[in-house]
């Protein structure tokens, strides 16, 4: 069989599954072209004044890189007009961005973190961008921050752009997870894998160690046990990985098995932990279940949450699902 696109991947859902109705599909199809976009830009680096901080800070409070903003702009631009979404959310606006009166109004909501691991943008490291798709409650015009706070189960599409020695597009529409390879030369998604399945069990965890001595004690506790390796409790030696790029670690571990941890710590004691709930999380945890792994805080399953606020904050523990299910008995344990 010669090269699958990513259209013709959409269609043949479409039509075989009847899973994407057409405004969903020229959503996905538009979000892919502006990771292209995205893609061109990162590429470019120091050649294309993209690197650095771009002198401003987000609604949490920290810096905004160049390329933050650049890529948060060419989402905005390449999904307002399409007259697919009512409206969108980004990690990098304060508040929902409606699509304006001008263009037509669709039913679908987007929400995207459009540079995720922006602190290894300057350093050559790899970098994505995040999406997850709600569909809006109630027909009609007019749309508020209110429609947002659906919990994950309710996702119709997620997927993830990782910008790394090769640019890869992971999605899924809740029929499992297809990989599409950029092909520089014609321009276009190619699928590279489909049925993606995370190994059950896994010997490598990712996790921030130099906030050990800020964790809550079942996470010290899961850690330490994996330390141990072959004389301790686990009865195996582990490995570690921390890109520090979501993307890249779930990437990772989407191909290869593993787990990844950003749990809540004492730093600051009022937020659930550094990830975002909306943006991060839920659509990470949509692709992870749809490849057989699993998602949690460490007690309740990720998409179960229910959102209070759209840049609301969670603890991550998601990959292999034998190891996401220990770590929930840790923290249920005395
Ligand atoms: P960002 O969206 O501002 O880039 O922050 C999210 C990133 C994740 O990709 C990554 O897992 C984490 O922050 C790394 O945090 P730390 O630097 O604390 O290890
Ligand atoms: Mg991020």
């Amino acid at each position: 069989m010669g090269r699958i696109s990513l259209t013709r991947y959409l269609v043949e859902q479409q039509r075989e599954h009847g899973r994407i109705p057409g405004e969903l599909r020229l959503l996905i199809e538009v979000v892919a072209r502006a990771c292209k976009h995205i893609a061109i830009a990162v590429n470019k680096g120091a050649l294309g004044d993209v690197l650095g901080n771009a002198g401003t800070e987000n609604v949490q409070g920290e810096i905004q890189k160049k390329l933050d903003v650049i890529a948060n702009e060419v989402l905005i631009e390449a999904n307002e007009w399409g007259g697919h979404l009512a409206a969108m959310a980004s990690e990098e606006m304060d508040s929902i961005h409606v699509v304006p009166n001008r263009y037509p109004q669709g039913e679908y909501m987007l929400l995207f973190d459009p540079l995720d691991g922006s602190s290894n943008i300057d350093v050559n490291v790899s970098i994505g961008t995040i999406f997850s798709v709600l569909r809006k409650i109630g027909h009609g015009r007019g749309v508020a921050e209110g429609d947002f706070l659906q919990p994950g189960r309710h996702q119709a599409a997620a997927g993830y752009c990782v910008y790394g020695p090769q640019t890869t597009l992971v999605l899924t529409v809740g029929d499992g997870v297809a990989m599409f390879t950029l092909d520089r030369e014609t321009g276009s998604w190619v699928l590279t894998q489909n049925g993606v399945a995370i190994p059950e069990e896994t010997r490598e965890f990712a996790i921030n160690m130099s906030n050990m001595r800020h964790w809550a004690p079942p996470v010290k506790r899961y850690i330490d046990d994996c330390l141990a390796g072959r004389d301790g409790p686990r009865g195996k030696d582990f490995n570690m990985r921390w890109v520090a790029s979501m993307v890249a670690d779930v990437h990772r571990i989407l191909t290869r098995g593993g787990v990844f941890l950003y749990p809540w710590d004492a730093r600051e004691p009022d937020k659930a932990g550094k990830l975002r709930l909306m943006y991060e999380a839920n659509p990470m945890a949509f692709i992870v279940e749809q490849a057989g792994g699993a998602a949690s805080t460490g007690t309740e399953r990720i998409m179960d949450v229910l959102p209070n606020k759209l840049h609301q904050r969670v603890p991550v523990v998601l990959g292999s699902k034998n190891e996401v299910a220990r770590i929930a008995t840790y923290h249920a344990g005395p």
